[in-house]
């Protein structure tokens, strides 16, 4: 039967390919869609910054030579678990039903996943899920529980929900759930992630099915452990931290509250591993003691050597004020970006075994992250707001058949189009309720870039929560961007991009700004009765959570 099959496409090959050569490709390409947790683009190489020169990621690069590099690419809510409901479905957050980290994601919607599988894909995922319950449309799925740990991480697979220790485990069952120890795996979570990609690729290949695979990172997520070949890595460098480090956010109200800033809201033991006196490994503050817990003795042991040294010499240095200020927000780059090192190392890793098996033309790889981060620049971390930092994605795409090396795409892309371009990539029906646009015309040039979309849309819920970054939405176009921040508040932001691209002066008052102005409340409105967004997503949250929730947090 099988080669009977395979004698049946084979005739299919040859009657479609326009010469021998290229019969092979018209099996339908793989996808490979990796997405790293919290990488911000100016901490990647091919993106020019600063930062990202001195933390170079030349294994992401290769996709930015080989294929593509997005130049604006948005999410349209910065934040984890409502991202990965918006790649997964092509819908606004309110149409999918997860506006914040801590909704359950329905997953009885269609998904990319469900389309693809239906389409005779083998779809896969492994790494980071967080979006409550278990995966569906997957034929093969290995998740971190939750958040996930750096060290030693607990995964759980898809054969665990029928039987895992003898006793069954329900598969929508929340993460409160507890996870027997066998379900604990040795190792670091990016190596690991990174080997589960390649053995579900290495069983796959000779397969005449195509298939898609999620292969979801944790790092470069807070408490940013680097592995244990990387704990020194950046010693030695000075990274710029930006000229914005201390600004006094004259600009904004809900930038002025937020609880996210470098040298105030980390933690100074568990973010910062930062030790408690000199000679001492014991952490400083470090509220979630399982981080460094669960760590074996010889993994500690190497780590507490690695660190000893340099936390000694800051206790020496008698630091305070601003300059203990500068020293978190460099030890905070050294950490963060030491964690990326072990990133791009598995990426290097996928794309030599897609090349030494044949496999790179006929497949799609693509790199971006949940949404953007801040690098210091405000003196934050973490993302929520709609500014530059955490509102764009790093997005890069390689696939030789399509995508010509080197080129730059600069139109407005969202996340929300990305299942829309892998259907429309894989020959796949796009339904007509997503809501997002198939960006596959502008990596084969067969679209221009200034046509494709004017306004991208954004609307950010999560609020009372951790970094109390208050409730927004907002549009954005090339060079305008209107921000509504609501709930407890009531107050208009306005940037010029091209005059103000760190986005430090608030225009909503300055007459000279008054027709751009009504012209981009008109597109907000039209943008939200575009996406279908009711009166009900503008709800407050009671005065008494937001009161406790500023009590819990500071
Ligand atoms: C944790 C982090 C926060 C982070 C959220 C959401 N705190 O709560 O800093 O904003 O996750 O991140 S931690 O001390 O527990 O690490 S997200 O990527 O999952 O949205
Ligand atoms: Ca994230």
């Amino acid at each position: 039967l099988i080669s009977l099959l395979m004698l049946q496409s084979c005739k299919e090959n040859k009657s479609k390919a326009v010469n021998a050569d290229v019969s092979e490709n018209s099996k339908r390409p793989n996808i490979i869609y990796i997405m790293a947790d919290d990488h911000a683009a100016q901490a990647i190489s091919a993106y020019g910054h600063p930062i990202g020169q001195l933390a170079p990621t030349p294994n992401i690069d290769r996709l930015a030579k080989n294929g593509a590099i997005f130049k604006n690419n948005f999410c349209t809510n910065s934040i984890c678990g409502p991202s990965r409901a918006v790649v997964l479905t092509g819908k606004h957050s309110h149409v999918n039903g997860f506006r914040m980290n801590g909704d359950r994601f329905d997953g009885s919607q269609q998904t990319l996943p469900k389309l693809l599988k239906e389409a005779g894909y083998n779809t896969a995922i492994v790494g980071k899920w967080h979006l409550h319950g278990y995966p569906e449309g997957f034929d093969h799925w290995n998740i971190l529980n939750d958040q996930g740990n750096y060290y030693n991480p607990q995964f759980i697979k898809i054969q665990d929900t029928v039987h895992i220790n003898k006793k069954h485990i329900d598969t929508t069952a929340h993460w409160t759930t507890k996870l027997p120890d066998t379900t604990v795996v040795k190792g670091y979570a990016t190596d690991l992630i990174t080997d589960y990609a390649i053995d579900y690729i290495d069983e796959k290949k000779n397969s005449e099915q195509p298939f898609f695979l999620m292969v979801h990172h944790k790092a470069p997520h807070r408490n940013w452990m680097p592995a244990l070949r990387h704990v020194n890595k950046y010693d030695s460098v000075q990274f710029p931290l930006p000229d914005t480090y201390f600004t006094k956010h004259e600009n904004s109200t809900a930038s002025k509250e937020q609880l996210q800033t470098i040298y105030r809201d980390m933690y100074e033991g568990h973010d910062l591993k930062m030790t408690k006196e000199k000679g001492s490994p014991e952490l400083a503050w470090n509220p979630w003691k399982t981080d460094f817990e669960r760590m074996t003795p010889e993994q500690r042991a190497a780590w507490d050597k690695a660190y000893q040294p340099k936390n000694d010499a800051f206790h020496d240095a008698n630091l305070s004020g601003k300059a203990l200020a500068e020293w978190k927000g460099q030890r905070y780059l050294q950490e963060y970006l030491s964690t990326i090192a072990s990133v791009d190392e598995g990426i290097g890793k996928i794309l030599d075994y897609l090349d030494a098996n044949g496999l790179t033309e006929n497949t799609i790889v693509v790199y971006t992250s949940d949404q953007g981060f801040y690098l210091g620049e405000k003196g934050w971390f973490d993302k929520r707001f709609m500014y530059e930092e955490s509102l764009k994605m790093p997005l890069l795409i390689q696939y030789p058949e399509k995508i010509k090396p080197g080129t730059v795409v600069e139109g407005l892309t969202q996340n929300l189009d990305f299942a829309e371009t892998f259907l429309d990539f894989t020959n796949v029906n796009i339904p007509n309720d997503m809501q997002g646009k198939s960006f596959a015309g502008l990596l084969d040039g067969t679209e221009n870039n200034e046509d494709f979309r004017d306004a991208v849309y954004y609307h950010y819920y999560d609020y009372p929560a951790f970094h109390m970054v208050k409730k927004m939405y907002g549009v954005r176009t090339n060079r305008y961007k209107l921000i509504h921040v609501y709930d407890d508040i009531d107050e208009w932001e306005l940037y010029d991009l091209q005059t103000d691209p760190k986005e430090l002066t608030n225009l909503i008052d300055d007459e000279n700004y008054n027709e751009i102005e009504t012209k981009l409340r008109t597109r907000l409105a039209e943008l939200q009765q575009q996406y279908k967004v009711t009166e009900k997503e503008f709800e407050k949250a009671p005065k008494q959570r937001v009161d406790n929730a500023y009590k819990q947090f500071d």
